[in-house]
């Protein structure tokens, strides 16, 4: 198959609340929405960037004009057989994982729909519903923090993860803890601590968190084996781990016992796929995290999750959490089991709101073959 026609949209949609972790704050989406169209089949996929290099070192900036100057024509020139020739046809280009990430996510989506096949089938995916939780941003106070939870809970979201750094990390930790003993909770710094602070984090302990993501750096595995030897809770690894490389060192290091799966980050599914096989394999378990993405990227997160490895609650909330229109018009909601259904239709399924899209679209490129 010969892609004839992509198209790259610069987005931006606010959020239903601001997004506060220990290093950015967010208002809204920045996302590249990306539509590849071959042979009258489309897909679609989301690269889930934001304004700033705050998370990994992309941004919109950076992902649309690496689509734009490298990815989009060599996609564009390559004779493709499958979704997972992709990652081959970008070998070429270092890094730019999140850019890579929204064409490949196209592009199998694409081939799903092609062949009539959902993409949690064509990916492997074994289940029908998905676990799920709630990411919970850094809040002004305590009472705050927990009024937010509640809500949430009084939503149906049965594991929570609260965003931490110095100065919010124990105190709100431990008043979750109290108030809900039984809750699935779990806490991420978004590489704000170092290897010093070992005894600090270690006053985590007590509140039987399910894991500690991403304390360190975020390029370190290194440290986080040394500090995963120090705390109880496991240590659970995000933005360092970029690769089924990066993975397969973080398991031979003993660096993390849990890791968390952003397809995004990992540069497309077929690598994502690679290292939910290579954890299954060494018995860690993995969860899908999340980047607040659009009804796009979250249809694409929820076929993935659906594979067996995937035993841990995702951070996949329904759309409603996020958005107060979304771009799709048949969002997920949220089942009485906290969980979403994976859709059996033909590639992820999400219905893209094309008038709403055009909307909230703030820069457009669009690439064709042989032009
Ligand atoms: O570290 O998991 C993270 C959002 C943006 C960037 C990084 C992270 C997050 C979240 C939100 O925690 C997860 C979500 O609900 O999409
Ligand atoms: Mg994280």
């Amino acid at each position: 198959m010969k892609i004839d026609r992509i198209e790259l949209r610069r987005i931006h949609m606010p959020y239903v609340r601001p997004f506060e972790t220990s290093g950015w704050r967010h208002e809204g989406s920045d996302a590249v929405i990306v539509r590849v169209d071959a042979d009258g089949a489309t897909g679609w996929g989301e690269s889930p960037v934001s304004d700033g290099p705050w998370y990994n070192e992309e941004t919109y900036h950076t992902a649309l004009m690496m689509q734009r100057e490298f990815l989009g024509p060599m996609l564009l020139e390559a004779e493709i057989a499958g979704p997972e020739d992709v990652r081959g046809i970008f070998k070429r280009v270092r890094a730019n994982r999140m850019a890579k990430a929204g064409l490949e996510f196209a592009v199998w989506d694409l081939f799903a729909r092609a062949k009539g096949v959902s993409l949690a089938e064509l990916l492997g995916g074994t289940r029908e519903e998905v676990a799920v939780g709630v990411s919970v941003p850094i809040q002004a106070s305590v009472g705050e923090l927990l009024d937010t939870v509640e809500g949430y809970l009084e939503d149906g979201y049965q594991r929570v993860k609260l965003k931490i750094k110095p100065g919010w990390d124990v105190q709100p930790t431990r008043a979750v803890r109290e108030r809900w003993p039984e809750l699935l909770l779990q806490v991420d710094g978004n590489s704000i601590y170092h290897l010093e602070d070992a005894e600090h984090l270690r006053q985590l302990d007590p509140f039987d968190l399910l894991l500690n993501e991403q304390p360190l750096d975020h390029d370190d595995i290194f440290d986080h084996a040394k500090l995963a030897k120090l705390i109880e809770t496991p240590v659970c690894l995000d933005e360092s781990i970029v690769s089924p490389d990066h993975a397969r060192w973080a398991l031979e290091l003993n660096a993390c016992g849990v890791i968390n799966v952003k397809p995004s980050r990992i540069g497309g599914l077929a690598d994502s796929v690679a290292v939910h096989d290579m954890c299954k394999e060494a018995g860690i378990p993995v969860w899908h995290g999340g980047m607040l993405e659009t009804g796009i990227g979250r249809a694409t997160s929820v076929a993935l999750a659906s594979l067996p490895n995937f035993t841990l609650p995702g951070d996949i909330s329904a759309n409603d959490r996020y958005y107060k229109r979304d771009i799709v018009s048949n969002p997920f909601t949220l089942n009485s089991n906290s969980t979403l259904t994976v859709p059996d239709g033909p590639g992820h399924g999400a219905v893209v709101d094309e008038a709403y899209l055009e909307e909230v679209t703030v820069d457009k490129v669009c690439l064709r073959r042989g032009s």
